[in-house]
């Protein structure tokens, strides 16, 4: 096992630090958790992200969780990777961190508001999945809008911010929002598509197989 494991599961937001991991280039680990087994829930599990969520990144001899927080450790420790601006003028200086912790509190929440909302409520769920419809409804014109004027959402330069959006959209969500027939959306995904980064992320995500969950290099944590 290389020093470096990344802790995801099959078509999660671990998709991002994923493709940001390739895109630096280090040698790491995939270990994929059986969301739909429970596998997240188990001690070994908890023992290295008590939250019972993916991702968790074991790097430098510490565990990282939290999309947002993992992605920003990565872009400060390997800035040559690029996975956000830092000189491009037409960002703001804290534009990449607000974008970052957007996707992971704002998208991310209508998503499963949408797709999962019974994490929400013990009431009615049509009213938590008409709430996360009604956030959509708000951001998506604003996002289209955007790309149509842009290649990527920084302008020429691709950032792990199109994969975090990208993921938001992915799957049954883009079938419920009708990415479809959204044309600039479309024609981002065909280019992310190509992107290669991205492209090995995802084979590496359909292809990786879970298994027993090594905890040897899990150091307490605070
Ligand atoms: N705030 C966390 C959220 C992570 C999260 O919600 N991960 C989902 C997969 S996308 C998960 O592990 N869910 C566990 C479950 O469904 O039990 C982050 O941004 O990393």
């Amino acid at each position: 096992m290389s020093d470096v494991c990344l802790y995801y599961g099959y078509e999660t937001c671990a998709r991002v630090t994923m493709t940001a991991l390739e895109q630096i280039g280090v040698d790491f680990t995939a270990i994929r958790i059986d969301l739909a087994a429970g596998q997240q829930k188990s001690p070994e599990y908890l023992q290295i992200n008590p939250n019972a969520e993916v991702p968790a990144l074991v790097i430098g001899g510490r565990t990282l969780t939290q999309s947002a927080a993992i992605l920003h450790y990565l872009n400060a420790t390997y800035p040559d990777a690029r996975l956000l601006p830092s000189e491009n003028p037409l960002v703001g200086i804290n534009e990449p961190l607000e974008d970052l912790l957007w996707c992971s509190t704002t998208l991310h929440i209508y998503r499963r508001q949408v797709l999962n909302p019974a994490r929400f409520t013990v009431g009615n769920l049509d009213d938590v999945r008409a709430k996360g419809l009604e956030g959509w409804a708000r951001v998506l014109p604003r996002i289209e809008q955007r790309l149509s004027r842009r290649m990527w959402w920084y302008g020429d330069e691709w950032s792990v911010i199109d994969v975090y959006l990208n993921w938001a959209f992915s799957g049954l969500m883009a079938e419920r929002l009708d990415i479809p027939n959204k044309p600039a959306l479309q024609r981002h995904e065909e280019r992310l598509a190509k992107y290669p980064a991205f492209a090995r992320a995802l084979l590496r995500e359909r292809e990786g197989q879970s298994g027993p969950i090594d905890i040897s290099k899990v150091i307490e944590r605070r």
